[in-house]
């Protein structure tokens, strides 16, 4: 098992951190490290999230209104403590007074949360005509899944669309496949068994079979069983009361179910647009009628099952792990070649 302390991440729940350890890159590939452009362009907080709420405007999105940006928190206050976990609060639908908190750090992976953080603005933005007991996503995980899905779409090719790298950048970018899908299975596939895990762990506490005296040790079990790795100390701690979601009492199997529904919006959607190419390398970004399909879906907010919002953009009506894998296909067939020969797992 992997001691949990060298992941590049507090909970081991993402170890994109850990990507340039763990794959040797051919010298000759350019990658792209979003954190480094942030950096050379020097971007602040404010224009990171301007660029992702551009993202929602290329689909035909509504802008946010004055007061979003008026007040939301960006930056970490100097003066007082805050709870910096990020989230998106829809304070007053009748107003649409729409804000997100979120101590913002110039690098990639908040970039990307600032997308997720979107898409539940945006998913409240196109709710909130309804009456108020609809006013919800069609499920937890729809909530979760809207902004996750638009992230799938920040390929070479759109940021080359939005002025980050050249064209030749991002043609040069798109032959590292294998370390494309490498960086981004370290957080879409590392996260599956963690969003698993936690609420198998809280369902545990609440139905007793968890006790006051295996708080902990049940905690490492499953943690071990389903992510693979290990406590790096002896000492008995609370470790899950240091994940936000346990002591705020907010649900986590949401997360698990987006994980793997994002990936079905993603094939579908890129289906519907015509895109014939490798997944990972399809971008809604810009498209109108990928946009419709989204919108029609989110405005019916939960005032229907949730299974005909998801038939309404997939056309399906279950959820399966069949687009994960699709997506992820060339890096799984490159690690089977690449393990050939050698015992993976733990026990
Ligand atoms: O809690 C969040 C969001 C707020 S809804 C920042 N996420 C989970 C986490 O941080 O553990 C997004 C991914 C999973
Ligand atoms: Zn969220």
């Amino acid at each position: 098992m992997l001691p949990a302390h060298v992941l590049g991440n507090m909970w081991g729940q993402s170890w994109a951190n850990v990507y340039d350890l763990v794959f040797e890159e051919d010298p000759n590939a350019v990658s792209i490290n979003l954190t480094s452009l942030i950096e050379e362009k020097d971007l602040t907080e404010r224009e990171m999230v301007v660029i992702a709420e551009d993202f929602f405007l290329s689909l035909g999105f509504d802008p946010l209104p004055e007061t979003f940006w008026e007040r939301s928190l960006f930056t970490k206050p100097q003066d007082r403590n805050v709870v910096c976990h990020a989230s998106a609060w829809n304070l007053d639908p009748d107003n649409n007074d729409l804000r997100i908190k979120m101590c913002i750090e110039k690098n990639e992976e908040d970039f990307i949360t600032i997308h997720h953080e979107l898409g539940h603005i945006f998913y409240y933005q196109a709710y909130n005509h309804l009456p108020t007991l609809f006013q919800g996503g069609a499920n937890d995980g729809f909530h979760e899944a809207f902004g996750d899905l638009l992230t799938l779409s920040i390929t070479p090719g759109y940021l080359n669309d939005i002025g980050f790298i050249s064209a030749e950048e991002a043609e040069a970018a798109k032959k590292d496949e294998i370390g494309l899908l490498m960086k981004q299975a370290l957080d879409g596939v590392v996260s599956l068994p963690w969003t698993l895990m936690l609420d198998k762990w809280r369902s545990g506490v609440f139905t007793g079979e968890i006790t006051k005296d295996n708080l902990n040790s049940s905690w490492w079990e499953l943690r071990e069983k389903y992510q693979g790795i290990t406590s790096p100390r002896s000492e008995d701690y609370f470790d899950p009361g240091a994940k936000y979601h346990v002591p705020a009492n907010t649900p986590y199997t949401r997360y698990y179910l987006a994980r793997i529904m994002q990936y079905q919006f993603h094939e579908s959607l890129c289906k519907e647009i015509g895109f014939s190419g490798p997944l990972h390398e399809c971008s809604i970004y810009n498209n109108p009628e990928a946009g419709v399909k989204i919108r029609d879906m989110l405005a019916m907010g939960q005032s229907k099952p949730w299974q005909d919002a998801f038939e309404a953009l997939t056309g399906e009506r279950a959820l399966s792990g069949t687009s994960i894998l699709n997506y992820y296909k060339p890096l799984q067939e490159w690690l089977e070649k690449e393990n050939e020969g050698r015992s993976c797992g733990w026990e």
